[in-house]
């Protein structure tokens, strides 16, 4: 259970120290924290593009507390940015928790929306998965971890499954995620494909592939084709920003993050995008082997890809069979007449389509992380430029070739001989 709060003081940002006085009057912090707040421990710990985050430990136990500020963190107050983004991601915590299970996300104490503040579980000693991956670690249990939390939430949030009144509702309400929406249609799948304003690579080493890629009329057309699906699909609730960065794992534990960008749209974004974040990190490990050899890191990275998609295949299909509640695909018009094979055939079709769409997403993922404006920490942490770029560039080409190939490329096994082939080749 958790407490709501929507009335109130106007916005004002926190500090650390502002936070434990405003914090003391909610009691489902005090609660977890101890009701004295002068013996709390308040720290900031926000290192994403957007937010505050803190986290506020006691006697009795902890808590953190995410506040959205009215702009965007990472380039300041020149780039305003609405706080209801803290609404939406309430409201998708609510939905993947109940969907994808307790204990998938962090669970949710409070929500104030004035304030654009959740109060939510602490996990430790969870640490952010991106980070684990550039150390070279391997959680055992995040393929099948994400696996199962794609299938569930997306099946689950679309018209295979909802009551279509509820869904059309929910719809409504992530449909006004407007701003949020506008930051990837415009650095996922536009900006890295022309000399925007605030996109950087590392340069001049990778000058010559970044013209070539700009001139790539085939590349650019599947991009937008990309950006279409992604602005016209309302298909499921998505994420919206699903990658390694958004996931907190110990190996026997993983909680996926941060879904401000929540809105409908094309089952196979998250998919495409968390898969992306897998093939990426395979790129930038010859950048990270200061200490010590990483081929099995990277094939164990292939082997996640693998197992997140095959998990989602087995997951889907069985919420394909046995919670398939919605509009679509009535089963008056299949099972009842006694045509298993139809829905069967019906099942192949749309996981099909999500295979072909999510290279498409993966790739365009691949090259705003590399040429626009939010970098990854995979290709950042290395600092050598030229190390860095031997990494980048393959991973550019990968990129484009499972984007512009995505109709021509059959299997998940397919796309990870092409990064081991193109990752071969040399930079
Ligand atoms: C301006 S925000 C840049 C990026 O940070 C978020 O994590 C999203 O990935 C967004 O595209
Ligand atoms: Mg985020």
């Amino acid at each position: 259970m958790h407490s709501v709060t929507g009335e109130g003081r106007a916005f004002a940002a926190l500090d650390a120290q502002s936070l434990g006085a405003r914090l003391q009057e909610i009691p489902a912090v005090a609660e977890r924290v101890g009701p004295d707040s002068s013996k709390w421990k308040i720290r900031e710990v926000g290192d994403g593009n957007l937010n505050l985050v803190f986290i506020v430990e006691g006697p009795a136990g902890g808590v953190v507390v995410k506040q959205a500020l009215p702009y965007v963190r990472l380039v300041g107050e020149s780039w305003p940015l609405p706080l209801k983004r803290s609404f939406f991601e309430y409201h998708a915590l609510i939905r993947q928790e109940a969907r994808a299970g307790v204990g998938t996300v962090p669970a949710v104490y409070h929500f104030d929306e004035r304030q654009a503040l959740i109060v939510m579980e602490y996990l430790s000693p969870h640490v952010i998965l991106r980070r684990r991956l550039i150390e070279g670690a391997m959680p055992p249990k995040i393929g099948r971890d994400l696996g199962l939390f794609c299938a569930r939430t997306l099946f689950q949030g679309s018209d295979l499954c909802m009551p279509t009144r509820k869904r059309k509702e929910d719809l409504a309400l992530f449909a006004d995620n407007v701003e949020l929406c506008d930051i990837t249609e415009n650095l996922v799948f536009t900006d890295p494909y022309f000399d925007a304003k605030m996109n950087r690579h590392t340069s001049p080493q990778l000058d010559a592939v970044v013209a070539e890629l700009r001139a790539d009329r085939d590349l650019k057309v599947e991009a937008q084709r990309m950006k279409h699906l992604f602005a016209a699909k309302a298909e499921t609730l998505l994420h919206g920003d699903l990658h390694t960065g958004s996931v907190m794992v110990t190996d026997a534990d993983t909680r996926v993050i941060d879904p401000e960008f929540a809105f409908y749209g094309p089952m196979a974004f998250d998919v495409g995008m968390l898969l992306a974040n897998f093939w990426m990190s395979f790129f930038a490990q010859p950048g990270h082997e200061r200490n010590g050899d990483r081929a099995e890191m990277r094939e164990w990275l292939l082997g996640v890809a693998a197992e997140i998609w095959s998990v989602f295949r087995t997951e889907f299909a069985r919420l394909w069979r046995t919670e398939r509640t919605g509009i679509l695909y009535a089963k008056s018009l299949f099972e009842d007449q006694e045509d298993a094979l139809g829905s069967e055939q019906a099942l192949n079709a749309m996981l099909a389509e999500i295979w072909t769409d999510l290279l498409g997403f993966a790739g365009v993922e691949v090259h705003r992380r590399i040429l626009g404006l939010a970098h990854n920490a995979d290709f950042e942490t290395i600092e050598d430029p030229d190390l860095r770029a031997n990494c980048e560039r393959p991973a550019l080409r990968f990129g484009r070739q499972i984007a512009v190939n995505r109709t021509r490329i059959h299997s998940i096994d397919e796309v990870n001989d092409l990064a081991r082939i193109i990752a071969g080749e040399g930079a």
